[in-house]
């Protein structure tokens, strides 16, 4: 067990003749309450001003754990999520999520950490693959049950939107600002997601073979499909989100490649996933706000 005892402390028992020091047990919490009480529905979000991660860390210092691990403090949540961003040069996009998102999570009362997973290097982006490094490096740090994959730069609208998982894999960001709140296709699956353990294991992971932009969303959502799953989604008011505006980034053109692989998916995904993933480690940064993953993904340079 990982997990860490929030309340539990020593005491001085002092009798008339001695002082002994006994343990104190843990408090058995009850568990927490399947709708979170606080939840405010639709929320307010900007990004006209300027985060100040410093502020956020004292702010949330006697709150959040290092590396950015949250348990709320009076019940148990049935709830371990592991968030995963993949992330290169978003620095701007990270505080604006870590400044909405924290104060969400915590009002949703989920046992969670934050996971930034950083491609090292000029290499061709790749997504996907990022996520799979990031599933098998949550695990090393906690039991995680549930994994959610979240871009960097989308925040939801209503925190009514919960970040966990369910009976089947679940698209969180189904009514985006740049889609003007519509799901773009039905098939849609790409911004902010949610698999179980088991789910995530069904489907072998996603391809680590889809470098640079497009695709990979798609190929996550036929995994699904042929493994006999459907996917749940909120309604469509408490989906919204607001994307930050931004440019494309340099080494993450689309790549015409990645349409045509969605041919092959029933056919390759059993062998292109978390069995064949093959990644290094170059850092690991534990903040107060988040853990930060630097890996060598083996990315082409173009
Ligand atoms: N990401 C990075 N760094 C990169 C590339 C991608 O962190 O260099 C991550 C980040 O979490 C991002 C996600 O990958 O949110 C998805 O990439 P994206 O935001 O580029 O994808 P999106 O579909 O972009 O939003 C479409 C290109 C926007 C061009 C719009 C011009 N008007
Ligand atoms: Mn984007």
């Amino acid at each position: 067990m990982n997990g860490f005892w929030k309340n539990s402390s020593t005491h001085l028992n002092e009798t008339t003749d001695q002082t002994t020091v006994t343990t104190a047990k843990p408090p058995v919490l009850p568990a927490c309450p399947e709708t979170p009480p606080d939840l405010k529905g639709p929320l307010r979000i900007e990004f006209n001003f300027k985060v100040n991660l410093d502020d956020m860390r004292k702010q949330y210092s006697g709150t959040l754990h290092e590396g950015g691990r949250y348990k709320p403090p009076d019940c148990v949540s049935k709830h371990k999520v592991a968030i995963i961003i993949p992330f290169r040069n978003r620095n701007e996009h990270l505080g604006y999520w870590l400044y909405y998102l924290h104060p969400i999570l915590i009002r949703q009362q989920i046992d969670y950490g934050v996971f930034v997973i950083n491609q090292d290097g000029e290499g061709i982006f790749n997504r996907a693959k990022l996520l799979n490094a990031g599933y098998v490096e949550v695990l090393k740090v906690y039991d995680y049950d549930c994994f959610v994959f979240s871009d960097v730069d989308l925040v939801p609208l209503n925190d009514r939107n919960l970040y966990r998982c369910f009976n089947n894999p679940r698209h969180l960001a189904v009514a985006m600002d740049k889609f003007n709140f519509r799901l773009p296709y039905t098939g849609y699956y790409g911004g902010v997601s949610s698999l179980s353990r088991n789910q995530y294991i069904k489907i072998n992971g996603f391809s680590n073979t889809f470098w640079g932009w497009g695709g990979e969303d798609d190929d996550i959502y036929q995994r699904i499909v042929f493994r006999g799953m459907s996917i749940s989604r909120p309604d469509m008011e408490t989906g919204k989100y607001r994307m930050i505006r931004h440019n494309r980034d340099v080494h993450n053109e689309p790549n015409p490649q990645n349409p045509d692989k969605l041919h092959h998916t029933r056919m390759t995904m059993d062998r292109d996933g978390m069995n064949t993933l093959k990644y290094t480690v170059k850092k690991i940064e534990k903040d107060i706000l988040y853990t930060f993953i630097t890996v060598d993904i083996e990315a082409p340079m173009k």
